[in-house]
């Protein structure tokens, strides 16, 4: 039997690559897209997978990423990312506009670009990991969890939209998750990112990448909608327990 196809965004590192290694080992051909060819080439070859350069930013980016994907039952949307914990009153409008393209516009994007495919395939999936900032907010993150709930409501709107149609939609909401993310929102300050998790043990991308496998492998017309992940201490996204 051919193998199903599964399409990830955001793959050369973190919760992407990890989702990408296990659904290779869930049996899936995996379709690998990221910005940065050299980490992606990397995790492809481990995996057994194909990497194509993706920018979800970029609609010509992504209308040729979909192009070179024949067919997909499978796409997980987690490409995206913060920049900056800056209250409101100092908001940097740079900032809000590149959350806001890649976290809801670039899922837009790709999940356009793929739901004919998904849906072709007579059993098509498609997981968004959105994060905890999808439905609570906290001091600074507004550009964030601005963009997360903007980006839920897309997913969600989805569920309905495609009621009796053989597609099923999951959203995985992670709480802290050590990953590059924190580097990635300080600007690659990886002291102020450590100290993020300090005293505490974070979710690992793995963990992670196990829960969207776990789902993407339920009998077609078992459909987890929403699955909020967070280590046993982290109460909320500005409540955690450290040592
Ligand atoms: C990451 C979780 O709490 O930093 O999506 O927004 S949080």
């Amino acid at each position: 039997m051919n193998k199903r196809t599964a399409v990830v965004t955001g793959a050369s590192a973190g919760i992407g690559a990890a989702t990408a290694r296990h659904l290779a080992a869930a049996g899936f051909a995996v379709v690998l897209g990221a910005r940065r060819a050299e980490p992606l080439a990397e995790v492809a070859a481990a995996v057994g997978g194909t990497a194509i350069p993706l920018d979800v930013t970029d609609p010509a980016s992504v209308e040729a990423f979909a192009d070179r994907v024949p067919e997909c039952h499978v796409l997980v949307n987690n490409a995206g990312g913060a920049r900056g914990l800056d209250k409101v009153a100092d908001a940097d409008e740079e900032r809000w506009r590149w959350m806001y393209d890649a976290n809801v516009l670039g899922t837009l994007r790709v999940t356009r670009a793929f739901l004919p495919k998904l849906i072709k395939s007579g059993d098509g999936h498609v997981v968004t990991v959105t994060s905890i900032a999808a439905y609570e907010v906290y001091d600074g993150g507004s550009g964030y969890t601005a963009a997360k709930h903007a980006q839920s409501a897309l997913h969600r709107t989805l569920r309905g939209e495609h009621l009796g149609q053989p597609v099923r939609f999951t959203e995985v909401l992670p709480g802290m998750v050590e990953t590059d993310f924190s580097v990635n929102r300080f600007d690659g300050d990886a002291e102020r990112a450590d100290a993020v998790y300090r005293g505490i043990t974070p979710l690992t991308a793995d963990d992670v990448a196990d829960v969207i496998a776990f789902a993407a492998t339920r009998p077609a017309h078992v459909n987890l909608d929403q699955i909020v992940m967070k280590p046993r201490a982290q109460a909320s996204a500005s409540r955690a327990h450290r040592e």
